[in-house]
């Protein structure tokens, strides 16, 4: 999270946002810290109270009305437990928006139940959302196709996205729910604009793509998460952290509206 988080504040571009808003105003964007997982983690406690740990967490954020959590990875693992307290601190489900080359759908991976491949097994699970639509989807099993259509998830795969696109950003959401929540996976985008993940899968989405899907959303947006930015493979000019660091800059605005 370190280089995403220098990059937000780059001296190298502005505080403004595309559609204007100012990142400098505390009521768009405020930092309120790390849930410090590895630490945590290494004094032994098992996942289900690690888990429990990041939604108690992101409730204590939500008390602080209006704030509305957007919450930086980590991997995809912490899509669980952020949903989950979002949900249970709202009162009711929400609609999810995950753009990832994956659906992260498995039962369980690799003997893991909360796993960064299995968040949104436990999130629909769990009931914590009504409609899960993926998006940028290009590595998919079986298992993957099967839980998809279990749990009802509308998987929209990016071997249709030229098919698809116009629907896809002119998604109305979150009607008749508690709102919005969207998770972004770094890797839902084409390698070519961001190299610095964990699991790369070319054949994404373009910058512009995801840029236009977020912007013309329509929806009440109350939670947001944007996972697997990894600095560690992040060796082309620190370019990925600048993605992730805009990826959050505009989300913010969104969720500022
Ligand atoms: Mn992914």
């Amino acid at each position: 999270m370190s280089s995403s988080g220098v990059a937000i504040w780059c001296g190298s571009t502005n505080s403004a946002t595309e559609e204007g808003k100012e990142l400098n105003d505390p009521r768009v964007l405020t930092d309120v810290g790390d849930v410090p997982v590895q630490e945590i983690r290494d004094c032994g406690v098992d996942d289900d109270r690690l888990m429990s740990v990041i939604s108690e967490s992101v409730k204590l954020v939500m008390e602080e009305d209006p704030l509305r959590p957007l919450v930086l990875g980590g991997d995809h693992s912490i899509s669980f437990p952020v949903v989950r307290a979002v949900s249970e601190k709202l009162g009711g489900p929400v609609d999810i928006l995950h753009l990832d080359a994956h659906p992260d759908i498995y039962d369980c991976f690799e003997g893991n139940k909360y796993s960064h491949a299995s968040s949104f097994a436990r999130i629909m699970e769990g009931g914590y959302a009504r409609r899960l639509l993926q998006v940028g989807i290009r590595s998919i099993t079986t298992e993957g196709r099967e839980q998809g259509k279990r749990f009802g998830v509308e998987q929209y795969e990016m071997r249709t996205f030229s098919k698809d696109c116009h629907f896809l950003e002119n998604l109305k959401l979150g009607e008749g729910v508690k709102g919005v929540y969207i998770s972004v996976d770094v890797d839902c985008l084409d390698p070519a604009f961001a190299p610095g993940v964990s699991h790369i899968e070319p054949g994404g989405l373009s910058f512009r793509d995801v840029l236009n899907i977020l912007h013309n959303l329509e929806g009440n947006l109350v939670a947001a998460d944007v996972v697997e930015f990894n600095p560690q493979r992040d060796t082309v000019d620190g370019m990925t952290a600048m993605v992730a660091a805009k990826l959050v800059r505009e989300l913010a605005a969104k969720m500022s509206k």
